[in-house]
């Protein structure tokens, strides 16, 4: 594996605290209505996406698609932060010209497939990509992340079965959050351990830390290494936890708040920061200067995307599409 650095560790702190902060801005936008529609905020899942990418080879080879909780994982593949927040306030400049918003991401350039509103939806979709992999030969692997409900999903086991069956180039990531909406996982099966269902394909399968991005990153590294060797898929169960409501309605009767404290306890961008001044990677200035210049960042998003215009009505037209010699051509 990529050795883990001082590097590292110092981008990590960076990035994870960025993503942090950009969701809180939107959380604090979306009570003010500038965006609006669902709000599904990643916060205290962050380690998933740091591990992921210390292993990932950008600018396209490698490819990500998830759920709708999907803001911070294109802006960490390359995409511009300022465009995918001015996508979340409905805005010309977004990365879907203001047309996908809050659930749909999307960059092709950059590798990441969306921003997937139907719960599971982007199980089979990941395969597929991993098809067109291998059969162009591109050497590219698909990571696949879904949540502990989706993972309840019919689709996942005709899935998993064809990407065995083919030795598809794919990573399957469970992001086990304890929740769907406000179902535990206690409460949605038998068993809690979700990366069994790999056993039953005889998918190299397990658990992972989620907390910690070096736990993410080691077990990732394995996942790619046999994805990219051609000895096909593997499933893994990303323990990880989310402090915010499920969407920006929920009230949360499902859970204690001392539950969520006690998972700030092991928070991954905590567990960074304490390596950085154990090891004596930062001063403690220069940490300072990270927060500040993270804050600098988030506002320019901010300020980008408050000052950009709307579409133009004509957009509505746009992307409208005919059968007339099929498959499609675009409306005139
Ligand atoms: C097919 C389908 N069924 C139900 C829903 C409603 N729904 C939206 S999110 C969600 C919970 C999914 O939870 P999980 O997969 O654990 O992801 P998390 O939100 O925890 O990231 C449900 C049931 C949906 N969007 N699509
Ligand atoms: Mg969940």
């Amino acid at each position: 594996m990529k050795e883990i650095t001082k590097e590292t560790y110092i981008n990590w702190y960076k990035d994870m605290l960025f993503w942090r902060k950009f969701e809180d801005k939107l959380a604090a936008v979306y009570i003010q209505q500038k965006v609006r529609g669902f709000l599904h905020l990643y916060n205290g899942q962050e380690a998933i996406l740091a591990g992921c990418l210390h292993v990932m080879e950008l600018g396209g080879k490698d490819k990500m698609i998830t759920a709708y909780r999907n803001h911070v994982q294109p802006i960490g593949m390359g995409v511009d932060p300022k465009r995918v927040m001015a996508e979340l306030y409905g805005k010309a400049t977004g990365t879907s010209h203001g047309m996908g918003g809050s659930m749909h991401i999307f960059s092709k350039e950059h590798g990441f497939y969306g921003g997937h509103g139907i719960v599971g939806g982007q199980i089979p979709l990941g395969a597929g990509m991993a098809f067109g992999d291998k059969y162009h030969n591109t050497g590219g692997v698909t990571i696949c992340c879904f949540g502990d409900g989706a993972a309840r999903q019919g689709s996942l086991h005709e899935t998993f079965n064809m990407a065995m069956l083919w030795k598809l180039p794919v990573v399957f990531i469970v992001e086990n959050n304890g929740y769907a909406m406000g179902t535990s996982v206690e409460r949605t099966a038998n068993h809690q351990d979700i990366w069994k269902l790999g056993l039953g394909y005889e998918m190299p399968c397990g658990p992972v830390d989620a907390m910690n991005p070096i736990k993410v990153a080691e077990a990732m590294d394995e996942a790619m290494e046999r994805a990219r060797r051609g000895d096909g898929p593997t499933f893994l169960e990303m323990k990880t936890y989310r402090y915010r409501g499920h969407s920006m309605s929920d009230a949360q009767h499902y859970r204690t708040k001392e539950e969520v404290e006690e998972y700030k306890k092991i928070d991954p961008i905590t567990q960074v920061l304490d390596i950085i001044k154990k090891e004596k990677y930062l001063t403690d200035e220069e940490i300072k200067q990270i927060d500040k210049d993270v804050k600098s960042k988030v506002a320019e998003c901010e300020k980008f995307a408050e000052e950009s215009p709307y579409p133009d009505k004509q957009q509505l037209y746009d992307m409208v599409y005919e059968q007339e010699n099929y498959p499609f051509v675009k409306h005139k």
